[in-house]
């Protein structure tokens, strides 16, 4: 008997994902979202939908029996992370040797778990970036698109000057001008209004109570809120939850079928299933997609997939690192989630860097300031297919991330030398003062214009469409989600014209 059949199947439900799904939905094209995580909606036994990240427990992460924080310890005793039993949680740390990738999991993919920060990028770095792309169209139409939807929003400057909860940014800020270099806030999804209630005591509170990487009970607009709801509210979507895609084939009939693992929270799986569609929508995100491309190559499910697949895969060039402040430059007991600032050295021809003013919260002063450093990092890795494990392995070595952390080092050992202060030791591991073994951002896996056409349509194939962050070949120079979203939106109105 044929299997199953939906118009159009999306898999995964991240930024690509919700824009595919919305717009599919608005066209009229009945369409089934397939997502691996859970929805996040339901309360938990303390009355909360995600766990607080001074306790976390088993809805943290993804399957661990111990949380996995990036910065594991503090005066170098691992009095971060927790034990905890395994569950489908919503964060993920995907090991891979010289490389860990954080990413979400769960309906709204890395917009449940990340700091909203929503920059969009220089336009000149992104027209160097994607050549291919009309950077006028992306400007004047898809990036400003994409900010509405989301709900990109910026910090009352006059609040953000005043409030306790920015302290620890107006700090780092002073330093870096005390440097010569240049501060510029940074928009978020974070509803800042919702946020000055919170400080007001008005709103229940979430960025001002240490929420972010384990999800945020209020307050931010994740995908499952806009995109999603809005594809929900077509009538045309329907999105199916603890559903792993494993298996993609060619459908003689035409289209393709797809080979799809229900779990349950233990992880078991309860049902194989197949599933057909006309259209295949990939939005897993540059690990999840990239790896259903690779294995369909490999196993000669989709062989005339290209020699692409795979390559161009990069962290954006994250490094972070800390500072230990003067005794008198306090950065406050109490400080916000949300990144509101970075230092903008971009145009620093010989050492590019943005980098976030990270907050770290702890409910006590420890005298830190925080960075994620976004670096030019030029190095690039790929994936590999592993027939025993039937897994993408991701070729990345440890010192690939060299560069990276030489443009920070160049960037903090300034802003150290003109402030008279220092590196921390015991944030990250090893007594060292860079963190070049994870990211938050990976990027590129099934590069436009090289493993698609120029509009995310996957080469060698009818109907088969890649619209997240695989896309984007290693390296943005800013936060990734707003590009990721605009670039869909413009693949998307293009692929509806076009299919
Ligand atoms: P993504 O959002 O990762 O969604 C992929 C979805 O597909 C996930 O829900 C997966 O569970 C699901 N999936 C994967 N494989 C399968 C499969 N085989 N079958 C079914 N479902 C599957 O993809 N970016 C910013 O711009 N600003 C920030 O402030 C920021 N902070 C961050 C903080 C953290 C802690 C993290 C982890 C990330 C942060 N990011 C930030 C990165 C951002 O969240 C990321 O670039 C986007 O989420 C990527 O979007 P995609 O659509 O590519």
């Amino acid at each position: 008997p044929a299997a199953p059949y939906a118009p159009a199947v999306v898999v995964g439900s991240g930024y690509g994902s919700a824009v595919a799904a919305l717009r599919l939905g608005q066209a009229g094209v009945r369409t089934v979202v397939l997502e691996m995580g859970r929805l996040w909606d339901t309360p938990g036994p303390d009355g909360k939908v995600f766990p607080s990240t001074s306790a976390p427990d088993q809805r943290s992460m993804w399957f661990r029996h111990r949380t996995e924080a990036p910065l594991a310890q503090f005066l170098w005793l691992d009095v971060v992370n927790r034990d905890i039993s395994p569950y489908p949680g919503v964060l993920d740390r995907v090991n891979h040797g010289g490389m860990s990738v954080y990413v979400g999991r769960g309906v709204g993919g890395g917009s449940l778990v990340n700091g909203g920060m929503a920059p969009t990028p220089r336009r000149s770095y992104f027209a160097e970036v994607f050549p291919g792309v009309d950077a006028g169209e992306m400007y004047g139409t898809y990036f400003p698109r994409a900010r509405a939807m989301l709900g990109v929003n910026d910090i009352d400057p006059a609040w953000f000057e005043s409030t306790e909860w920015y302290r620890f940014a107006r700090i780092s800020r002073k330093h870096a001008q005390n440097t010569g270099l240049k501060t510029t806030f940074v928009p978020n999804v974070y509803d800042f209004a919702y946020m000055k209630r919170e400080a007001a005591g008005t709103a229940t509170r979430s960025a001002l109570a240490g929420e972010v990487i384990y999800g945020n009970n209020h307050g931010k607009k994740s995908v499952d809120k806009t995109y999603l709801a809005a594809a929900l509210g077509t009538g045309n979507v329907t999105i199916e939850t603890m559903q792993r895609v494993v298996a993609v084939r060619q459908d003689p009939a035409g289209g393709y079928v797809l080979t799809v693992h229900t779990s349950d929270v233990t992880g078991r799986v309860t049902q194989v299933r197949e599933l057909g569609c006309k259209q295949l929508f990939l939005g897993a995100g540059s690990l999840g997609t990239t790896e259903i491309l690779l294995r369909a190559r490999e196993t000669g499910a989709l062989p005339a997939l290209s020699e692409k697949v795979g390559l161009g895969w990069g962290p954006n060039g994250n490094v972070m690192t800390a500072r230990a402040n003067h005794l008198w430059d306090t950065v406050g007991c109490n400080q916000a989630t949300m990144p509101a600032l970075g230092i903008d050295d971009w145009d620093n021809a010989a050492n590019p860097v943005f980098a976030e003013i990270a907050p770290l919260p702890m409910g006590i002063e420890h005298w830190i300031s925080m960075y994620l450093a976004i670096t030019r990092n030029p190095e690039r890795g790929r994936f590999v297919y592993d027939a025993a494990t039937d897994s993408a392995r991701l070729d990345w070595t440890r010192d690939q991330n060299a560069p990276a952390v030489a443009a920070a080092r160049n960037l903090f050992d300034r802003i150290n030398r003109r402030n008279v202060t220092i590196y921390r030791y015991d944030l990250f591991g090893d007594n060292k003062a860079f963190a070049d073994d994870f990211t938050y951002h990976p990027l590129g896996g099934c590069v436009l214009g090289e493993a698609t056409d120029a509009y995310g349509r996957v080469k060698g194939y009818q109907g088969l469409y890649v619209l997240d962050g695989s896309l984007v070949p290693g390296s943005l120079g800013v936060n990734p989600f707003v590009t990721i979203t605009a670039l869909a939106e413009r693949n998307m109105e293009r692929i509806l014209a076009q299919p």
